[in-house]
């Protein structure tokens, strides 16, 4: 397919839930023979197809240049394709997701309802994956998965900052996953743990996949004790509904011991496994606040005077026949 792409460009890639999400593109036909398509648009793998254009010829030489939205009242932090889709029905698969769309250009991230994660810090070591597994361990709290890198000079479009991210895979069964670090903090400081995943599940079945949308889960954990069981009691985990799209988690925590231990950790398919599973992680980030020192001997701030407000006592009649009393009452408050 000779397709050549002039731009795909995204007007805000942050925005409010709901709100639209503007994008255009220029696309060119620079082959010979005419392109059929279904769908021609923007898409987010797993989460939302917008064909702009469907049911039409793309014909040798010809450009088509298009503005449109979406909008989603999911919060998440979205990578969005501009794409084709070359199956039959685009249009009407659109709800269902169905159809498979080719990516042409992307993707771009958009955040809606959500912040952008903060750049990893140097607390951990290699916490964006770009070093693949390095300094990391896995562990499988179901049957095990299958653990990777994604690698944008692989190919890999889930990647959310850099290069590479992890990602766990399993067929037929739930998936239970995740990878834990050690990390040294110094007793007493206080921790604040984050990171992101994008979770995908699929059937071969589409009903089934409407089934699944609650069973899926991504959190980050801190023992503060450096324990590394990521079942055991001493692991305190915030919390995150899972689903498809960049979500992100995170935890607090202060250290009991020098060393802690963090952990990453992705379900998918825990009620009704899915035909496919693929958990993608990336961006971990862990604050590290040590004990604070003593008080430098600030300057004392100067005792504001305080401001008297009365509000005196009011006697209102309604209509001559009710009588409203206002209120009684001496406001004493200190000036900013
Ligand atoms: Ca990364």
């Amino acid at each position: 397919m000779n397709l050549r792409v002039g731009y795909f460009l995204i007007a805000e890639n942050k925005v409010n839930l709901g709100a639209k999400v503007w994008f255009s593109f220029s696309v060119t036909n620079d082959g010979d023979a005419g392109i059929a398509y279904s769908g021609l648009g923007a898409f987010v793998p797993g989460v939302l197809h917008k064909p702009s254009w469907g049911g039409q010829v793309l014909k040798p030489g010809e450009t088509l240049v298009w503005e449109d939205w979406f909008a989603t009242s999911k919060a998440g932090l979205y990578p969005v394709h501009l794409g084709i889709c070359t199956e039959p029905g685009a249009h009407e698969d659109a709800e269902k997701l169905t159809a498979s769309w080719q990516t042409l250009a992307g993707p771009i991230m958009v955040a809606v309802g959500m912040d952008f994660p903060a750049p990893a810090s140097a607390a951990l070591d290699n916490g964006s994956f770009e070093g693949g597994l390095t300094g990391w361990s896995v562990y499988h709290i179901s049957a095990e998965s299958a653990a990777g890198i994604e690698d944008r000079a692989k190919g890999a479009t889930l990647v959310l900052d850099g290069q590479r991210a992890l990602r766990f895979e399993q067929h037929h069964k739930v998936l239970h996953s995740g990878a834990f670090q050690q990390v040294r903090v110094g007793r007493g400081s206080t921790l604040k743990l984050t990171g992101a995943a994008y979770l995908l599940y699929g059937s071969s079945v589409p009903a089934n996949n409407r089934i699944r949308e609650i069973s899926s889960a991504f959190r980050v954990g801190i023992d503060p004790a450096g324990g590394v069981d990521p079942a055991g009691s001493g692991v305190k985990w915030g919390s995150v509904g899972g689903d498809t799209a960049w979500v992100s988690a995170s935890v607090q925590d202060s250290a009991e011991a020098d060393v802690v231990t963090v952990f990453a950790d992705a379900r998918i398919g825990l009620d009704w496994p899915p035909d496919i599973a693929l958990a993608t992680l990336d961006s971990l980030e862990l604050e590290v606040t040590p004990i604070a020192a003593p008080p430098q001997d600030p300057d004392p701030e100067p005792e504001p005077e305080p401001v008297v407000t009365d509000v005196w006592e009011v006697d209102l009649l309604v209509g001559g026949t009710l009588p409203l009393r206002g209120i009684i009452r001496r406001v004493v408050a200190k000036a900013k």
